[in-house]
């Protein structure tokens, strides 16, 4: 495959060694600002950003629930190389099967997801009650799901299919009121700048490569200024892959501020910065670059008082599609964990990993659909909403706005008293919230902390009923 520009042209001999120069400046820069803006934590554009953090994050603490599709090349093989199974998540198989750039480019003449309907997808987001959709421009084995300028390993250069996945998914999401976001990786197996000289062993975190920075300066935010231009307003930059060993903290502050010269009230994940604690998600502390934490197939145990996260979670176990990973959780698990990570003040970005045929796989959407119809009533009790302010209850969870609890249960009390621990504020009302008529619940403290309220024999949804206590902030 011709490459084009990444990393071998005569101009980009001319205007790297000019390109190096401006880099350093940067960094130097980002270094000693850093030192200066320790203070205002994330908000340290010095005045190009006219939006407070705050600001940029109001939409995104609001809406709460949003879709992850890890969708590339890796879904052609589907888990499977040379007929033999390779292990691990399917968007790792050019690593986990140690295959060379020179035989897993051509896999890009097979992708060719003639179903691919971004209509479709974008509805399906939609009835969930998924409020944005963050796809994968370009993961870690570098395939560019848009029309770049920067390489031909691209869905417009290197497929049949030529069509422009992401300029569709845009038109789409603005069509229908959904934000478009994107991730992207840092880590990069295809770039020769980048991680690819490091077969087989792309993830090597011991290796560097001398011209990383080029690939940064140059190729990165090339095509991030591309994505932010081309489809733009986005949602979020969605970063990942920054464990390898050339990303430094430095780096990140660079990027994210990078970023915010892009799209002044873009929001950027943690992973933008170096300071992630493995899968915990959060940032080590304030030192490092990004708007929110990102704990990964897991929920933090409490709620984060002050802290943004969003657990992003597999249905099965894996991001990109495997022809034989069944493992889905169960519809009701997926709902539980929504209101769980909802209750604890954090955002549900849920994976699907379509098919290379452009089918988001069939156990994905009858989730997302049970989803959407609990959805449909309650959702309420999940946009907008507070962590719970009550302790651990025994029959499920809460969230909260101010002057209003959603009591999510779970598990209904067969005798008809459910019980509310640790709540002094004084009721007002509590009805279901399926109900549209609001009718009264019958109320009674038995103590300073508890409440018990007298309900139906029977839950109105086995899954999750919600009762709603209007109650006096304090
Ligand atoms: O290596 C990736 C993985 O493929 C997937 O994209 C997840 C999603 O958050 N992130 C990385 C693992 O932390």
């Amino acid at each position: 495959m011709t490459r084009r520009c990444n990393g071998a042209g005569s101009i980009c001999r001319r205007i790297y060694p000019a390109l190096m120069i401006a880099a350093i400046c940067v960094l130097l820069i980002a270094g000693c600002r850093r030192e200066g803006a320790k203070a205002s934590v994330f908000d340290s554009t010095g005045g190009k950003n006219t939006l407070s953090k705050d600001g940029r994050m109001d939409w995104w603490r609001n809406d709460r629930f949003g879709m992850f599709i890890h969708w590339g090349l890796y879904a052609v093989p589907a888990g499977e190389w040379k007929g033999e199974k390779v292990s691990g998540i399917g968007e790792w198989i050019m690593e986990k099967g140690q295959i060379p750039v020179s035989e897993y480019e051509p896999l890009a003449k097979q992708f060719n997801p003639v179903k691919f309907d971004a209509e479709q997808w974008v509805q399906i987001a939609k009835n969930a009650g998924m409020k944005y959709i963050v796809i994968t421009s370009k993961h870690h084995d570098g395939f560019c799901l848009w029309d770049t300028k920067y390489t031909d390993y691209d869905v417009i250069d290197a497929t049949p299919f030529k069509r422009d996945i992401l300029g569709e998914l845009a038109q789409e999401c603005r069509k229908q009121g959904i934000r478009l976001c994107f991730y992207h990786s840092i880590m990069d197996w295809h770039h020769p700048d980048a991680q690819a000289p490091f077969y087989p062993k792309y993830n090597d975190t011991s290796k560097s490569n001398p011209n990383f920075d080029r690939y940064v300066e140059y190729y990165l935010k090339g095509q991030l200024k591309e994505l932010v231009q081309n489809y733009g307003p986005l949602g979020i930059l969605w970063f990942d892959g920054e464990w390898v060993k050339d990303w430094t903290r430095e780096n990140g502050w660079d990027m994210f501020d990078y970023c915010l010269s892009l799209q002044p009230d873009i929001i950027v994940n943690n992973r933008v910065g170096n300071g992630r604690q493995g899968m915990r998600g959060l940032s080590k502390s304030d030192e490092f670059a990004g708007d929110y934490g990102t704990p990964e197939q897991e929920i933090p145990a409490t709620g984060l008082p002050g802290v943004d996260w969003e657990t992003c979670m597999t249905m099965n176990d894996t991001w990109g599609y495997k022809s034989y990973d069944n493992n889905w959780k169960s519809r009701e698990d997926l709902l539980h964990k929504l209101v769980d990570i909802a209750s604890k003040g954090g955002n549900f970005l849920l994976n699907v990993g379509p098919t290379a045929e452009g089918l988001i796989p069939g156990p994905s959407v009858e989730r997302l659909a049970a989803i959407g119809e609990w959805m449909k009533v309650n959702s309420e009790s999940i946009y907008g909403t507070m962590a719970s302010p009550l302790g651990e209850v025994p029959w499920g969870r809460c969230t909260a706005k101010p002057g209003k609890l959603y009591l999510h249960v779970f598990d209904w009390p067969t005798n008809g008293k459910l019980e509310v621990p640790g709540l002094k504020n004084k009721v007002k009302k509590a009805y279901l919230l399926a109900d549209e008529k609001r009718a009264k619940l019958l109320l009674t403290r038995t103590s300073a902390e508890k409440v018990v309220i007298t309900v139906p024999s029977k839950a109105a949804d086995p899954v999750n009923t919600v009762i709603v206590l209007e109650i006096n902030n304090k």
